[in-house]
C-alpha cells in the first residue's frame, strides 16, 4: 500500500486557493493543461484545497457506478498528475456536508435577476429541453460555497467561470454588509502564468469538454497512445496548407497551442519550425507530444486506481482537513444569523 506521510508545514502564512473538477466523465487534455497541471505548479506556493465536485455533476443525469468511478478516477488523476496529498487538500465535495449547507444559505442571498444572467445556466439549460432541473439554475450558489467556506483568497478559473466567481464575490459582499465585514474573504480570481483553452479537436471553435458525446473531440487522460494518435490524426484543421498561429485556422491555432501548453515553447518558436511543412507534419508530432504527456499520467493512474486503500485513505483525510475548516465558516454564519448553537 502507497503510504501517507502526515508532514507539518506552515500554511497559516501562505493564501487559500481552490479549485475543482467535475468528475462528469474522465478529465480531458483539457482539464489537464487548463487546470491540473497549473495546480501542481501553484501547490507548493499556496495554501490549495483541490477537490473533485461531484454534488455539481448531478445536475445532469449521472449513472451512479460510473459517478463513483468517476470520481476515483479524478482523485487518482489528480495524485498521477504530481499533485502532493501531503502538501494540498484532496477531497470529495459530498464528503464535506458544509458545501451544501452553506449553498442553502447563499440560495436565501443570489436573487433570481442574477442567476438568470448566467451564461453557463443559458447554454446548459437551452440543451435540457422542457424540464430544467433547479440544480442547474441554482448551480453558482454551490458554487459560491465551495469557495467562501475555506475564506478563499484566490480561485484559478477559465475565463467561462469568472462571470460564477463574480457572483461568489457579490454573495460574499452583500452578506459582508449585514452581518459583518470578517464573515466571508473576497476572493480573487488567480490568472496562472502560462493559461491555455483547449479547444476541440472535431470543432475548434467549441471548447474541448468532456462531456462532449463525440469521444473524437477530445482526448482523454486515460487514453491509449494509439487512441491519442489516431484522434490528433483525425483533428479537423482549416483549408490552406500554411501553418500560421491565427483565429482564422481555429484547428491549427489549437495543435499549436497545445504543443505550446506541453513543451512551454512560445507559439512563435513552434510556428517557425514548420516552416515549409505541411498540416500532417504538425499532427504527427502532436500526437507525439501529446502522448509523451499524457502517457506517464495515465498510467500513474491506474496504479493508483489500483490501491483503493491509499484512495480511500486520501479521501478520508481530506475531508476531515477540509471539513474543520468548513465548520469553523458555517458555524460563524449560522450563528451570526441567529441559529441556536448545535449541542
Ligand atoms: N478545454 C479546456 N481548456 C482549458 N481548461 C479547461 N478546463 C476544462 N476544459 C478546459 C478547466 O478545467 C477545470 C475544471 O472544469 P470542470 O470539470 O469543473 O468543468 P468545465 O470547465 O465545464 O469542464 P468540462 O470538461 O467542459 O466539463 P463538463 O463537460 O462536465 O461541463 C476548470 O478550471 C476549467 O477551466
Amino acid at each position: 500500500m502507497i503510504q501517507i506521510q502526515p508532514k507539518q508545514s506552515q500554511k497559516t502564512a501562505r493564501k487559500i486557493m481552490v479549485s475543482a473538477v467535475q468528475p462528469s466523465n474522465r478529465l480531458t487534455l483539457g482539464n489537464y493543461l487548463g487546470a491540473l497541471k497549473n495546480w501542481v505548479q501553484l501547490q507548493s506556493q499556496f495554501d490549495c484545497l483541490f477537490f473533485a465536485v461531484d454534488l455539481h455533476t448531478i445536475t445532469v443525469r449521472q449513472d451512479p457506478k460510473e459517478l463513483r468511478e468517476q470520481t476515483y478516477r479524478a482523485i487518482a488523476t489528480y495524485i498521477a498528475a504530481g499533485l502532493d496529498p501531503n502538501e494540498v487538500t484532496l477531497f470529495a465535495q459530498s464528503h464535506v456536508p458544509q458545501h451544501a449547507e452553506l449553498a442553502w444559505v447563499l440560495n436565501c442571498f443570489v436573487y433570481m435577476g442574477e442567476l438568470n444572467r448566467m451564461t453557463q445556466y443559458k447554454d446548459k439549460s437551452a440543451k435540457q429541453g422542457q424540464n430544467i432541473p433547479v440544480g442547474l439554475f441554482t448551480y453558482p450558489a454551490l458554487m459560491a460555497a465551495d469557495i467562501l467556506l475555506y475564506q478563499t483568497h484566490l480561485v484559478p478559473v477559465g475565463e467561462d467561470q469568472k462571470q460564477h466567481l463574480e457572483i461568489t464575490r457579490d454573495i460574499a459582499q452583500r452578506m459582508n454588509q449585514v452581518y459583518g465585514d470578517e464573515l466571508f474573504t473576497i476572493p480573487e480570481v488567480y490568472t496562472p502564468p502560462v493559461g491555455a483553452r483547449i479547444m476541440s479537436l472535431q470543432d475548434p471553435t467549441s471548447k474541448m469538454s468532456k462531456s462532449d458525446p463525440d469521444p473524437s473531440s477530445a482526448v482523454y487522460l486515460n487514453d491509449s497512445d494509439d487512441q491519442i494518435r489516431k484522434k490528433l490524426k483525425r483533428a479537423v484543421t482549416d483549408s490552406g496548407t500554411e501553418i500560421s498561429y491565427s483565429p482564422e485556422k481555429p484547428g491549427i491555432k489549437n495543435l499549436i497551442d497545445i504543443q505550446s501548453a506541453i513543451t512551454g515553447q512560445s507559439t512563435q518558436t513552434i510556428v517557425d519550425s514548420y516552416v515549409g511543412k505541411q498540416y500532417g507534419h504538425l499532427k504527427v508530432d502532436t500526437a507525439e507530444i501529446v502522448a509523451a504527456a499524457v502517457g506517464p499520467i495515465r498510467d500513474r493512474t491506474e496504479e493508483v486506481l489500483k490501491d483503493q486503500a491509499f484512495l480511500n485513505s486520501v479521501l478520508k483525510r481530506g475531508a476531515e482537513k477540509a471539513g474543520a475548516r468548513a465548520e469553523q465558516t458555517l458555524k460563524t454564519v449560522f450563528d451570526r444569523m441567529g441559529f441556536i448553537p448545535r449541542g
